[in-house]
Formats: C-alpha cells, sequence, structure tokens
C-alpha cells in the first residue's frame, strides 16, 4: 500500500485550518496512519528542504516552518501521493487550482499551508525523518 508524508504547515495551524484540511483527505477515503503536532527546528528543517537549503527563499521558509507548530501526519491508499498532490495545488497559490487545498484558502508562494511528499522516494525518506519509529517507514 502507498503511503505519503504531509506537514500541515504553521499558518495552517495558526488560521485553525488543521480540522478542515485533515477532513478533505478522510472524506476523500485516505486513512491516517501516523499523525503527531510538533514543533519544528531549525535542524529538522535542513533535514527535511536538503535540497532547499542553498536557495536564496531558504532563510525565510526555514523561518516560517519553525515559527508555529505543525502537524505531521502519514496517509495511505492506492495512489495517495499523486491524488493528494491534486488536492494540493501547484506551489505558488495564487495559481492553485480553485478546489484545491492551495487555492481555496492561501495566496501565497512561501505561506502555502501543506506539504505533500512528492513521489515515493520523497515519501520514504520524509516519513523516516517525521516518523523515525514508524512502522510504516
Ligand atoms: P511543493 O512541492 O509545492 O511544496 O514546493 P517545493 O518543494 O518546490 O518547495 C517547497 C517549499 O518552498 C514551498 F512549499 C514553499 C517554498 N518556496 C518558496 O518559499 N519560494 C519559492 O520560490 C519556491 C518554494
Amino acid at each position: 500500500m502507498e503511503r505519503t508524508l504531509i506537514l500541515l504547515k504553521p499558518d495552517a495551524y495558526q488560521r485553525g485550518l488543521i480540522g478542515e484540511i485533515v477532513s478533505r483527505f478522510e472524506k476523500k477515503g485516505f486513512s491516517i496512519v501516523e499523525l503527531e503536532m510538533l514543533r519544528v527546528t531549525s535542524e529538522l528543517a535542513k533535514k527535511h528542504y536538503a535540497d532547499h537549503v542553498s536557495k536564496d527563499f531558504y532563510p525565510s521558509l526555514e523561518a516560517y516552518i519553525t515559527s508555529a507548530p505543525i502537524v505531521a501526519m502519514v496517509l495511505e491508499g492506492t495512489g495517495v501521493i499523486a491524488s493528494v498532490r491534486l488536492m494540493v495545488g501547484v506551489t505558488n497559490s495564487l495559481e492553485a487550482a480553485a478546489g484545491t487545498i492551495r487555492g481555496d484558502y492561501s495566496t501565497s508562494k512561501q505561506q502555502n499551508l501543506i506539504h505533500a511528499s512528492d513521489c515515493p522516494e520523497a515519501a520514504a525518506r520524509e516519513i523516516t525523518i517525521f516518523f523515525p519509529e514508524s512502522k510504516y517507514k
């Protein structure tokens, strides 16, 4: 069974959108197999965003992702990785389609509410980072 790592980022927590977003995945029919609220440290941010650490936007990305609690979860289901990416919408929320999470609730490219793994290799890497003890990693 396929699995993906989801992060509901600090703006989702601060804007009271955690329940709304989790509800979309439950109604869609995916199973939540791991769920935890945590605060991202600078070290954890650098691990998760390893591909972005050298980019010019990284300092503000790290400041944002460490600014308030997040909710990390693992969703399971057939085709869950690609399907969740469709539900999330493209990175820049202004360009994300209506009906997607970013398209419906955000106007920002950086504060875009949610992270979702983009391929099986990324899902395996990211699940191990956020749920090192998980039997699903
Ligand atoms: P996504 O897969 O849609 O979450 O986007 P990326 O992996 O390309 O980027 C990860 C995060 O970096 C985005 F969610 C927001 C942030 N980002 C910026 O802040 N500025 C950019 O120009 C690109 C990405």
